[in-house]
């Protein structure tokens, strides 16, 4: 339950080291830490703060697609992958507004030069939105989840659907120890705006019900932990409604969890909140296909959060 997440934030704040990162942001982290959801209790969409569920849904649907195009997310107004896909955009000799090198660190620092961001991405997401050819060009993040979920490239020019691979395995062998599907792909590493987070998952089906098990990498504990929670929690109850099981653990196992310095304050506001009753998932139970789902047909109830807390995303 949602103690686990909060103990957490605690214990990383209190113990954790301080270290720099790529970002030049600055964490406080620690190596190694695992959380156990049990699914059958609710579902795990934190409460201390609100978490905005439809961005969680429209991106998992957009990795099980295999899109790895932002132009999906922002048809659903979902604009958390949109700072990786304008940097291929200012880098590129197609860009013609004034200088954005390291726009993350510099939007927070200097409010001149963050309103010139902002134009500068609202003028890139419309481009996106009403241009396919761009969308073609500068939408793509590279080989991220989506393509090594659904298209993992093989050397003999074949591919791969790990996903669709690892429903049929559930289904047939379900007492296997190989339902795996691996979103690092050491030969694609060095060329992804972002190599994955979420590096390997592992699904367990014991007594009629399906338990799921992430390694994560690396985790933002303030804006990313939250929505990979839920995001692999929804998943285990997707591909479970295809395979006709109920839902078990979502097993969260993290190596470096981290907080950025510029989140300490939300935390520690977060951290002064009682935990609230877990929300339940609706899902439509027409839909049997996990690649058949659309936003539409996945829902959250009951769901009375405390309010949403804003912080910035290290870029
Ligand atoms: N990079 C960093 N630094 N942290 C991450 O969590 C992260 N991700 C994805 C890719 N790179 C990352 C992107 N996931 C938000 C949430 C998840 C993201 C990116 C951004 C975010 O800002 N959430 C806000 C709401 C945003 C909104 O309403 O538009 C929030 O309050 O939750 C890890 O997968």
């Amino acid at each position: 339950n949602e103690n686990q997440y909060l103990e957490l934030c605690k214990h990383v704040l209190n113990k954790g080291s301080d270290r720099g990162d790529r970002t030049g942001t600055g964490t406080r982290s620690i190596f190694g830490h695992q959380m156990r959801f049990n699914l059958e209790e609710g579902f795990p969409l934190l409460t201390t703060k609100r978490v905005p569920f439809k961005l969680i849904v429209s991106e998992l649907l957009w990795f099980i697609k295999g899109d790895t195009n932002i132009r999906y997310l922002l048809e659903y107004n979902n604009n958390i992958w949109n700072e990786w896909a304008f940097k291929n955009w200012i880098e590129s000799s197609e860009y013609d507004g004034p200088d954005m090198t390291d726009f993350g660190l510099k939007a927070q620092e200097d409010p001149n030069f963050n309103e010139q961001y902002l134009k500068q991405m609202e003028r890139f997401k419309q481009m996106i939105l009403e241009n396919e050819e761009f969308a073609q060009k500068f939408g793509h993040l590279g080989d991220v989840y989506g393509k090594q979920w659904r298209h993992w490239k093989t050397s003999q020019n074949d591919t791969i659907d790990q996903l669709a691979d690892v429903i049929n395995k559930i289904k047939t062998s379900p007492e296997s120890r190989r339902l795996i599907v691996s979103a690092w792909n050491p030969e694609d590493v060095p060329s992804m705006a972002l190599p994955p987070c979420h590096t390997l998952f592992q699904f367990y089906v014991q007594d009629g019900k399906l338990s799921c098990q992430l390694y994560q990498r690396s985790g933002d504990i303030f804006l990313g932990i939250p929505f990979n929670i839920a995001s692999y929690s929804l998943l285990t109850h997707l591909i479970a409604h295809e395979c006709g099981l109920k839902v078990g653990e979502f097993i969260h196992t993290i190596g470096d969890a981290h907080i950025y310095h510029n989140h300490f304050d939300q935390v520690k506001e977060q951290l002064s909140r009682d935990p609230r009753h877990l929300p339940s998932l609706s899902i439509n139970s027409e839909v049997t296909s996990v690649f058949d789902f659309e936003v539409e047909d996945i829902k959250i109830e009951n769901y009375n959060p405390h309010p949403a807390i804003k912080a910035p995303i290290a870029v």
